[in-house]
């Protein structure tokens, strides 16, 4: 290793740079176009596919205004491997990171180091949790939908065909998504407007096998189970499974949340009920428009509400579901 001279810098002097840096948004130096990264989570989601296609389509409109790095992991819940794609970020010295935390409170200090390194950081999908960002010190503008909104439409839309008394089940998210929590209670907004009685709330962690086995044993213990309530259409996906193999899809409703291809055929087929619409290819695009201003020295823009769209079974050339 070669000898290095470190000249001492008062630590009040580093101090007040790195403040600096965090109020206004100081870049590291690089010559050329912004490196833009986006750290997504489990690309074996057909949503984050989605949301990469989109990114790198509106990359390939804008060529000279910035370059894209696009990476994901691979498990929904590997939060640890998502951590160290922030870091291989830093290592890269991209000029901001565009991120789904796969857990809002986990990811909150490493995006908060890369903050203080001089990379803008813009928070897309899921929220972060707001005690930790203030317990880091830490502020990102958020780009992305109100969870509890869009779970309570597709809910609403539900409850009509149900009766007060019905019993139903919620398939939640992974517990340390804020947009799985918020899923989870817009959910339970809709049922209890509709004097439908929730029996189960089990977490399927975002997955078609987890949420498969519970749904399973679901209908098992409630056999007059009316409704299966799941956060994504990755685990509306398995509901339907574990049904079709008890025989009961015509007897239990499902509704899902993203609007998968999968579940569009599964929507026109009367199998899934319903599902959310929270445009996937366009959320990655605007977290990228944030982090070009925030580039361009334009100031951190405020938060944006991104919209959710009900879909439904009653979409054109589409079959009614059955009548319960
Ligand atoms: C959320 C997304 C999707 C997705 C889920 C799984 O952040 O909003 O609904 O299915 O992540 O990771």
């Amino acid at each position: 290793m070669k000898n290095r001279i470190v000249f001492p810098i008062p630590s009040l002097a580093l101090g007040v740079l790195a403040l600096g840096c965090v109020l206004t948004g100081c870049q590291p130096k690089s010559p050329g176009k912004p490196r833009i990264a986006l750290v997504m989570k489990s690309l074996a989601n057909e949503f984050f596919l989605t949301m990469e296609n989109g990114a790198r389509a509106h990359q390939k409109a804008h060529a000279a205004e910035y370059d894209l790095l696009a990476n994901g992991i691979k498990d929904e819940l590997d939060v640890a491997r998502q951590i160290d794609l922030v870091e291989q970020m830093m290592a890269q010295k991209v000029n901001a990171i565009v991120i789904a935390p796969a857990d809002s409170k986990a990811v909150v200090s490493v995006c908060a180091k890369a903050q203080e390194a001089g990379i803008m950081v813009v928070n897309i999908d899921n929220r972060f949790d707001a005690a930790v960002l203030a317990d880091k010190q830490a502020r990102f503008p958020f780009v992305g939908p109100d969870n509890r909104k869009g779970s309570r439409l597709v809910g609403e839309y539900l409850a009509k065909r149900l009766k007060p008394g019905d019993p139903v089940a919620i398939i939640e998210g992974a517990p340390n998504a804020f947009n799985a929590v918020q899923r989870k209670l817009g959910f339970e907004d809709a049922m209890k407007a509709g004097g439908m009685k929730v029996v189960s709330s089990q977490s399927g962690y975002w997955e078609t096998d987890k949420a498969n086995q519970v749904v399973a044993a679901l209908i098992t213990e409630h056999p007059g189970l009316k409704a299966v309530l799941c956060a994504n259409d990755s685990m509306a996906l398995g509901a339907v499974a574990a049904l079709r193999a008890a025989g009961k899809t015509d007897q239990v409703l499902v509704i899902g949340y993203d609007n998968i291809s999968a579940v569009q055929q599964l929507l026109k087929e009367g199998k899934i009920l319903a599902t959310v619409d929270q445009h996937a290819d366009q959320l990655a695009v605007f977290g990228i428009q944030y982090a070009l201003q925030m580039i361009q020295n334009k100031g951190t823009p405020a938060d944006q509400e991104t919209p959710v769209d009900l879909m439904t079974a009653d979409a054109p050339g589409a079959k009614p579901p059955p009548a319960k």
